[in-house]
């Protein structure tokens, strides 16, 4: 087994925040594995940032109205935050509009152009002539042929999932100018996949039958026996790294190209602040690589990556790629265009100083084999019944009762006690499960010490045999404060905040594996130990209750025929809408408030008056064009100071796709002050 550790994680699209299908899926087992290793004594690099280029982002970009580099930078910080809360203990979280992973790929990419690596192809592809840009699939959108959705994507229809091709849409049309694309030839660069088949098949299908998992081997199995072709590695599109090849301008490299090259790129940004040689990482074969990802990425990882690095000839392969499945929620798929998730942001606002909790939770349920569901009612049960129960109870008797007697110095006790074997055996197989990806065997073992603590404990009772059998009491609780702090030192993998309160509060340093495994005596008689204090706090059923209600609303705000829509307001009866009276009227003049950007002042013929009113416009119109425009005008609401107007009624506007306003009219000419109702 190598001394040296290269650790890779899935890098998150920074298109929106994680989730706990990301953390449960990927980042936790990444974080518990590193930290394992580091407890090895591994020379340890662990190594993600965000995934900033690729069609989601430009198209959140283009729905939001902003820039492609305003959505990355907006949710880069909010993951890289969130990872940091919950105590993803990355070496490095960089991101790929980095200058220096701008370098870093497109050296690689000249490296494989200069060896003739890529073969040149034409096709042709989907281009918006009013806008001058080719379209990628997702930029068309027409109605789905499988289901009549109007609003399905070129790759794909959202509302029966079907997946789709760009010519199999009806009336299909860009998304950027609403225009019907024609087909335009383009040259791009291709990396021949087929060429690599062997390889593959020796390096994976020979060689990793017995170690990779049966979901990463056989997927990759059925894409080697259905062939490999060569795929584009360069993108008609403005948005990502530019391909460095002269006349290649509007060219960038294709998203999972640059993407996994990220992973070093990241460890050169690492390296470079550390004093380290990256080249130790990914360019020595006696480095053990593992990427961490989730299961739709396996064929970037086993295959396309590879195939790269392969092309290449410096780099190493992964000794192991173990992707784990999905995660449901409440037995419904995680969709962040649905906001169906528990966002790991809000988590973290939502359970101040419970990430243990999270984690335990999610480690728990991991989809390692196949996939799972989390619920709210299983984390409220999971955190009571077991943290709370078990884990924290034990601890908290131990703590307290060493203070109760002893006045917090452990007492003396058998060294040679039976019992004080417990904490190396489940060292050891906790090493072996986290050895072969195993995280929820692995977090068992962990709660079964504490079981086993427990169960030590209400045996021997130490509470009664303080009375009249002194001697049993003291080696009872210098046993059980050997198991505590056996607790405290292998929880640090999985519960890092939780095994730091326990080495404080046992006054213990954090030790390494091997001295857990080899030795009975953590802690030693007359050690004073710190107060004692709580690691863990039943959750109410109304914090889950409220979490549930939170999934419920969603799920009716899902229900709309327009996501976009904002949920109903409050039902009102007949009579409240009697009291509002709404009129025709008409633009008279219009000027501008003086330091005010956004707002207009309108004088308004409402048919039973001419008044004027303030109004929030002046972004969406220019005074000239409202002059005769006919408005709706809520004609009797109070009149509000506004900049030091007086603002007589409220125009009736509503909001476009592109973010300007527009106005509620008759769509035929009507007189001034006509009731609408
Ligand atoms: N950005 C995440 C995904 O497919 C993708 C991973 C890249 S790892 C190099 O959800
Ligand atoms: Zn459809």
């Amino acid at each position: 087994m190598s001394e040296r550790k290269m650790i890779t994680a899935a890098l998150p699209y920074a298109n929106g925040p994680v989730h706990i299908g990301h953390l449960a899926g990927v980042y936790i087992p990444a974080d518990v594995y590193a930290r394992f290793q580091r407890r090895l004594g591994k020379d340890v690099a662990f190594i993600c940032g965000s995934d900033e280029h690729g069609i989601p982002i430009t198209i959140r970009a283009k729905k939001e109205g902003v820039t492609p580099q305003d959505i990355v930078d907006k949710y880069h910080e909010i993951i890289k935050k969130s990872f940091n809360d919950l105590g993803i203990s990355f070496d490095e979280y960089s991101r790929t509009t980095s200058r220096k992973h701008y370098e870093v790929s497109q050296d690689f990419f000249t490296n494989l152009y200069d060896k003739g690596k890529f073969t040149e192809d034409v096709s042709e592809q989907y281009f918006d002539e009013q806008a001058g840009e080719f379209l990628a699939d997702r930029y068309i959108v027409g109605t789905c042929p499988n289901c009549g959705y109007e609003n399905a994507y070129g790759d794909q229809c959202e509302k029966c999932g079907a997946t789709l091709s760009p010519s199999e849409l009806i009336n299909p049309h860009s998304m950027l100018s609403g225009n019907v694309p024609i087909l335009k030839e383009t040259k791009n660069w291709y990396l021949p996949l087929n060429d690599y088949e062997d390889f593959l098949n020796d390096w994976i299908i020979e060689g990793h039958k017995d170690d990779w998992k049966p979901n990463v081997y056989g997927q990759v199995k059925s894409w080697l026996t259905d062939g490999l072709k060569p795929r584009a590695m360069t993108r008609d599109l403005n948005w990502g790294v530019p391909v460095p090849l002269p006349g290649a301008e509007g060219k960038v490299l294709y998203v999972w190209f640059d993407a996994p090259i990220g992973y070093i790129s990241f460890t050169q940004e690492w390296a470079e602040k550390n004093g380290k040689n990256w080249k130790d990482y990914w360019q020595n074969e006696n480095t053990d690589l593992v990427h961490f990802i989730g299961k739709d990425n396996i064929v970037f990882h086993c295959i396309i990556f590879p195939a790269m690095m392969k092309a290449h000839g410096d780099y190493i392969m992964p000794k192991n790629v173990p992707a784990f499945e999905f995660l449901n929620l409440e037995n419904d798929k995680i969709s962040t265009s649905r906001n169906w998730a528990v966002w790991a942001h809000e988590y973290v606002e939502e359970f101040p100083g419970q990430q243990d909790v999270l984690r335990y939770a999610l480690l728990s349920t991991a989809p390692e084999t196949k996939d799972n569901n989390f619920t709210w009612k299983d984390f409220q049960t999971k955190n009571n019944s077991e943290l709370v129960g078990i884990f924290g109870n034990f601890i908290n008797r131990v703590a307290v009762l060493i203070h109760k007697y002893y006045d917090g110095v452990v007492p003396a006790g058998n060294e040679n006690a039976e019992e004080l074997r417990e904490v190396s055996k489940h060292a050891r197989e906790i090493k072996t499960f986290l050895e072969n990806f195993e995280f929820r065997n692995a977090l068992s073992s962990l709660m079964n010490l504490a079981r086993f603590g427990n169960q030590f404990l209400q045996s021997e009772e130490p509470w009664k045999t303080i009375k009249d059998n002194p001697e049993k009491a003291a080696n009872s609780l210098f046993i059980a404060a050997q198991i505590a702090v056996g607790l405290a030192q292998i929880s640090e993998p999985f519960l890092p905040f939780s095994s730091g309160k326990l080495l404080k509060m046992f006054n213990v340093d954090q030790q390494n594996w091997q001295e857990i495994e080899n030795e009975k005596i953590l802690i030693k008689t007359g050690h004073q130990i710190n107060p004692a204090e709580l690691l863990f706090s039943k959750i109410e059923d109304e914090t889950i209750d409220f979490q549930i209600q939170k999934l419920e609303n969603t799920k009716q705000s899902n229900a709309k025929t327009n996501p976009n829509a904002a949920p109903m307001k409050d039902e009102i009866q007949f009579d409240d809408f009697t009291k509002i009276d709404l009129r025709t009227a008409t633009i008279l003049e219009a000027e501008k408030v003086e330091k005010a950007d956004k707002l207009l002042k309108l004088k308004v013929d409402t048919g039973v008056d001419v008044r004027t009113v303030v109004s929030g416009i002046a972004e969406s119109f220019t005074p000239e064009e409202l002059i005769g425009k006919q408005v709706m005008i809520l004609l009797n609401l109070a009149p509000r100071k506004i900049r030091g107007i007086e603002s007589q009624g409220m125009l009736l506007l509503t909001t476009k796709p592109d973010g300007k306003l527009a106005f509620v009219t008759p769509d035929e000419k009507v007189e001034n002050g006509i009731e609408i109702g």
